[in-house]
Order: structure tokens, then sequence, then C-alpha cells
């Protein structure tokens, strides 16, 4: 998580040492003046608590720009996650899709697979992004792999994991969420390839979906960060009074 404020040039130590109980003394015994800097440091130690309370006040907007397919568990209702068996709730090779599926989602098949994201870019930039893809049907094959490719960018390779044998069928049934980063890769339509090194062998993906995650903090989160300090400078110039 990151934060866009800073408190620029504060030295934090000099800051902290001089405490703000002190410096208001100090003002009111001079007629409400304060000595150059020190309304300076008030506010700096203001906007230091608030930068304190932020993770407690809102997160950073994490955004799903696009989901293709539906969370249905391959179209089997298998839970979401890794390890689990596809062949425990539904046959291999089988055609799951519903009404509206994409054809690449709920249909266990073999070869590459290609599908292209769209979505509206938010107003703020993005600091990063990620395509999580949940998927079944890590082959048995030794030399089985997929490379993962993203607006013409190789993202990521999903390996083969040897067979075992399990009451449900081997390794090759097994579920995986895989998650890929995309940052910097986003412009408002990107293709996704899944490029497998061996095509004899079946696969099955549940969906598709893009997020991006955004620096700026909540508009509510400002909204309180504003009325504090608008708070503060009326607490100033009562001071000064
Ligand atoms: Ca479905
Ligand atoms: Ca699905």
């Amino acid at each position: 998580m990151e934060w866009n404020l800073r408190i620029k040039e504060a030295n934090l130590a000099e800051v902290i040492a001089e405490k703000p109980a002190e410096i208001r003394k100090r003002g009111r015994e001079k007629g409400g003046k304060y000595k150059e800097g020190e309304m300076k440091n008030l506010m700096r130690i203001s906007i230091l608590a608030l930068t304190m309370l932020f993770p407690f006040v809102g997160p950073a907007d994490a955004l799903v720009l696009d989901l293709l397919g539906d969370k249905d568990g391959f179209g089997k209702g298998v839970p979401i996650g890794d390890g689990y068996h596809y062949t425990q709730y539904g046959a291999y090779w089988d055609d799951n899709r519903g009404p509206g599926d994409p054809p690449f989602t709920d249909y266990w098949y073999t070869g590459d697979k290609s599908w292209t994201h769209t979505y509206v870019l938010p107003v703020e930039p993005l600091v990063s992004a990620e395509l999580e893809i949940y998927f079944a049907g890590i082959a048995d094959y030794a030399d089985w792999s997929a490379d993962v490719w993203a607006a013409g960018v190789k993202v990521g390779t999903i390996p083969g994991i040897p067979e075992y044998s399990t009451p449900y069928g081997g390794s090759h049934d097994l579920t995986r969420l895989l998650a890929f980063n995309l940052t910097g890769l986003l412009t408002g339509s990107t293709s996704i390839t899944i490029d497998v090194s061996y095509s004899g062998d079946g696969y099955i993906i549940d969906y598709s979906e893009l997020r991006g995650i955004t620096a700026v903090p909540e508009p509510s989160t400002l909204l309180l960060l504003g009325a504090a300090l608008i708070g503060f400078a009326g607490f100033r110039r009562k001071f000064k009074k």
C-alpha cells in the first residue's frame, strides 16, 4: 500500500523535539505571536498525526477493471483456490458453459487460448495491475508448460507438475489460482494468450479478471483530511485573537 501524502522538507526530529504545547505557551506569552517557523511546525505535527491515521481511514482503491467469465468453479461449483481436483466435480472434456459464458471459459479442451479484456482506465494513474486466472488441468507430461502473454509481453509461465495418483485422477486435474503482474501494460484493451507447449492435453479456465490499484486515497478520506485541516486553521485563528 502506498500513500501519496508527503511531508515536504519537514525535519521530523526537530519537529518532534519541540512539543506543540510549549510552542503554543510561548505564543500566548508573546500575545499570540509565534516565532518564525513555529506555526509551520504545529502544522507539520498535525499532518504527521493525520498521515499515521491514514491506514485506518481508508485504503487505496483496488478496482476490478474487467471480468470475463463467471466465478462458478468452471461451471461445476469447484471452490476457488489451489489444489482442488476438478474431476471430483466434473468429467474431463466437459463443456459446462452456460448462457453468456465466453468461449474460453468453463470448457475443457486443448490448445492455445486467447481473449481480450476491454475496459476504461481510471482517472487516477494505476500504480499496479494484476491478472487473475482460475485454471485447472496441469498436464501430467513432465515437459508440459504454458507461457502467458499479455499485450505482446510474456508475463509468466504455468509449469507442468509431476503426475501422481489420487482417488479423483492425477495431478493433471488440479486447480490453480494464478496471478500475473501486468503493471505498465494496460491501455484500455489487453490481449491475453495462453501458449501451450503441447497441444494434446486439455485444461479448463473458470474466469479471467483484470484488476488495477491506484495510489489515490478514497474521496471520503480526502474529505476527512480536508475537514481536519480546516479545523486546525480555525484553531489557529482563535489562538491569534
Ligand atoms: Ca459459467
Ligand atoms: Ca466460469
